[in-house]
């Protein structure tokens, strides 16, 4: 097949999502060409079968705001034509799900058909989309999809209920490399390679998010305060964001910023993940929690809230513990209780890598978005024409 794929290209679950995807297809021998306005930032540019186009958004002095919705629109028509795309898979339903129905229309106008996938991802339906003045172009968004799927059950039912959507829409979950995202086996190497971050006897507790407000990253900062106090412990934090600046103030005021590293944006965090104990995630928020799943890859637990659709990633007590959002004590004492019990510690470790390689590996979830682009290229081309009219 050769697919279209759009998604934000920076710093952000649903790109990474969209960019993994992009490379597990292009392993099994489809075309895949991304269209956005910059490279996404997992891509290299060496990988066979992907190919980047960029939106150029033109302004004017008339625009206050670039209309970036069409130039993509134009340039999605532009690519399907040119490399006669089969199908485009759109990440994140605002604007990403307007802009392929207007390349769908453009194209249908001469006789071509462009059918496009929805993936939602989170903030586009439990916040943004929300948004009075992005609810109803967002509903249409959806509902004219030619397939629509979602990273939870979760996020499914929050569609229904808060949008009225009644189209289907399918599960199909987040997913990880199991073979990229692995924990390090060798204890000497592993034990070698964390003393880049810590003393030998400080545990590694590790945050990775875009340090947004949902993130809440500066609760991150509170567990481990907590932690520290009973135990050598390092604060490892990955990303940035809005809430980078509070999270230092945070750590200076409490006298443990020489124990809080912030390392910025990283791309392969999946060198750096393997050498955590414990991964925070603390937030608001998550309607997967794809970064929980990456530490799982790499056989470490997170200490997370039972928010969203992590209850559907993280079993807890077996692969992870979860507490209501912002009880920082419960979240300390959690992750002290397993940094002081090994073997419970080790278990649930081997607990998160299993559930990762059993339920969540790209070998398993890639296989269901194929499938589900060979139903929805399979879908009758009169009912794909009637729903264009309609
Ligand atoms: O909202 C964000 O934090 C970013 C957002 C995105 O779309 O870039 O992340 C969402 O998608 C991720 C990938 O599917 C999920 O793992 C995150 O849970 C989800 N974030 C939220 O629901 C807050």
């Amino acid at each position: 097949m050769r697919i279209g794929i759009t998604c934000y290209p920076t710093y952000g679950g649903s790109g990474v999502v969209a960019t993994e995807l992009g490379i597990e297809l292009a392993g099994l021998g489809h075309e895949v060409h991304f269209i956005s306005y910059s490279q996404p930032f997992r891509l290299n540019g060496r990988d066979e079968g992907i190919f980047y186009h960029e939106v150029p958004v033109s302004n004017y002095p008339l625009f206050e705001f670039p209309p970036y919705d069409l130039a993509l629109a134009s340039r999605m028509a532009e690519v399907a034509e040119f490399y006669a795309l089969d199908l485009l898979h759109v990440h994140y339903a605002i604007p990403h799900s307007v802009s392929a129905l207007l390349a769908r229309q453009m194209l249908a106008s001469r006789g071509r058909r462009l059918p496009f996938v929805t993936t939602l991802h989170g903030t586009d339906i439990t916040l943004v989309g929300l948004d009075r003045s992005y609810l109803a172009i967002t509903r249409h968004g959806i509902q004219e999809s030619d397939g629509v799927t979602s990273i939870s059950n979760y996020l499914k039912e929050k569609t229904i209920a808060d949008f009225g959507v009644t189209r289907p829409i399918e599960t199909i979950t987040n997913f990880v490399n199991c073979d990229v995202y692995t924990p390090i086996t060798d204890a000497d190497v592993r034990a070698k390679a964390r003393l880049h971050l810590a003393a030998p006897n400080e545990a590694i507790l590790m945050h990775l998010s875009n340090f947004r407000p949902v993130k809440r990253v500066v609760d991150a900062v509170k567990i481990f305060a907590r932690v520290v106090k009973e135990r050598p412990a390092q604060l490892v934090l990955v990303g940035d964001g809005p809430d980078r600046s509070a999270a230092e103030w945070l750590a200076h005021d409490l006298g443990i910023h020489n124990k809080v590293r912030f390392l910025g944006k990283l791309e392969r965090v999946n060198e750096l993940l393997p050498l955590a104990d414990i991964l925070l995630m603390p937030s608001e928020l998550e309607s997967f929690g794809l970064a929980a799943l990456e530490a799982m890859a790499c056989k470490v637990p997170s200490i997370a809230t039972r928010v969203g659709g992590v209850p559907e990633l993280i079993d807890d007590g077996i692969s992870g513990l979860l507490y209501d959002v912002g009880d920082v004590n419960a979240m300390a004492a959690g992750a002290l209780s397993l940094l002081n019990d090994p073997t419970r510690l080790e278990a649930m470790r081997c607990a998160a890598r299993k559930a990762a390689q059993q339920r969540f590996c790209a070998t398993l979830v890639v296989p269901q978005y194929v499938r589900f682009y060979e139903q929805v290229l399979a879908q009758e081309p009169e009912k794909y024409s009637r729903s264009l009219t309609a």
